[in-house]
């Protein structure tokens, strides 16, 4: 495996940052999952450019143009071979001292992981998840503002911990004012009486690139859509419910804090929005290869 550090491609054993990166630190930076299907990268404008908007609401400056960025993801796909990936861009604040003064830290790290891709069980695709609501409240817009895909991801964590103690794969977050508004790393959404709702993203979620095309993908079958607020009691009544994300694809959910969600099966609109989505992501996407 060659992973793209700084201008270099090293083997995984020598691909090391320092100790004195503030990404360790005091995780000061941004990152973004990728994949790629069938040779094509999925919607790779659209994640470079919500890592370039992350990094400019925390002030760090990308040191090199948005165009090379992709050039380097698609090499170093390559260099590795891959037409099925998963891609781990992070740019940290780079080496500085034992203070937090972002400025003591003269050159952002660039950073580029492309592996194969571990998929979730088909079981969950075909039975559905269960959740479970985290007592950790997601960062409060104003503290660190969800839409910023940072590398400080303890506030998810510590919801995740919550989810495996209770023995489930995704946990439910609530906003400081009680909302839903996503999982630890996947973007809620229900449907009931035909009506497809999510959580607005001015309420403190990821603008996930995977609930967009979902949205995108709904309207176009004339799913009615609505972005607005609600509590875990529309859930509770919801007819379906699924999440989305890089990772998980469009995943149903069969039970939210041990309530049955409809009838407990994945819902119609549920299965037809997942085989919309591998429609979509198996036929679209930046080409890696040449030949393709
Ligand atoms: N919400 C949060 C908080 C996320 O971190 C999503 C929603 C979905 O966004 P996309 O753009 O992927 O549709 C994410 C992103 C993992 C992992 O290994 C997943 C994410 C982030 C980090 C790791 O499962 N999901």
């Amino acid at each position: 495996m060659l992973i793209y550090i700084d201008g270099e491609f090293l083997p995984k054993a020598e691909a090391k940052v320092s100790v004195f990166d503030h990404g360790l630190l005091y995780g000061d930076g941004v990152f973004e999952g990728i994949r790629s299907y069938n040779g094509r990268v999925f919607k790779l404008d659209e994640h470079l450019e919500r890592l370039y908007d992350s990094a400019k609401s925390i002030m760090l400056e990308i040191p090199i143009s948005i165009e090379t960025m992709e050039e380097t993801v698609l090499e170093t796909l390559r260099r590795n071979n891959l037409r099925e990936a998963y891609i781990r861009l992070i740019i940290t604040r780079g080496v500085g001292d034992l203070g937090l003064d972002p400025d003591k830290c003269p050159k952002p790290s660039i950073i580029i992981i492309a592996d194969k891709i571990v998929l979730y069980p088909q079981k969950y695709y075909e039975d559905g998840l269960e959740i479970i609501t985290a007592s950790v409240r997601r960062n409060y817009a104003e503290a660190i503002n969800p839409r910023i895909k940072s590398l400080n991801y303890l506030n998810n964590i510590l919801a995740k911990i919550e989810g495996k103690q209770a023995g489930t794969e995704e946990v439910l977050m609530l906003n400081a004012e009680g909302y839903v508004v996503e999982c630890t790393g996947d973007n809620i959404f229900w449907i009931k009486n035909g009506t497809l709702v999510t959580p607005p993203v001015h309420m403190g979620i990821l603008e996930g690139v995977t609930r967009n095309s979902v949205i995108d993908l709904a309207r176009e079958a004339g799913i009615r859509v609505e972005e607005r607020v609600f509590t875990r009691h529309d859930l509770y009544i919801a007819d379906e419910c699924f999440l989305t994300g890089t990772a998980a694809e469009v995943i149903p959910v069969v039970k939210i804090d041990r309530r049955a969600v409809g009838d407990g099966q994945p819902g119609k609109v549920t299965q037809r929005l997942i085989a919309a989505f591998r429609q979509l992501a198996n036929s679209t996407g930046t080409p890696i290869y040449t030949t393709d």
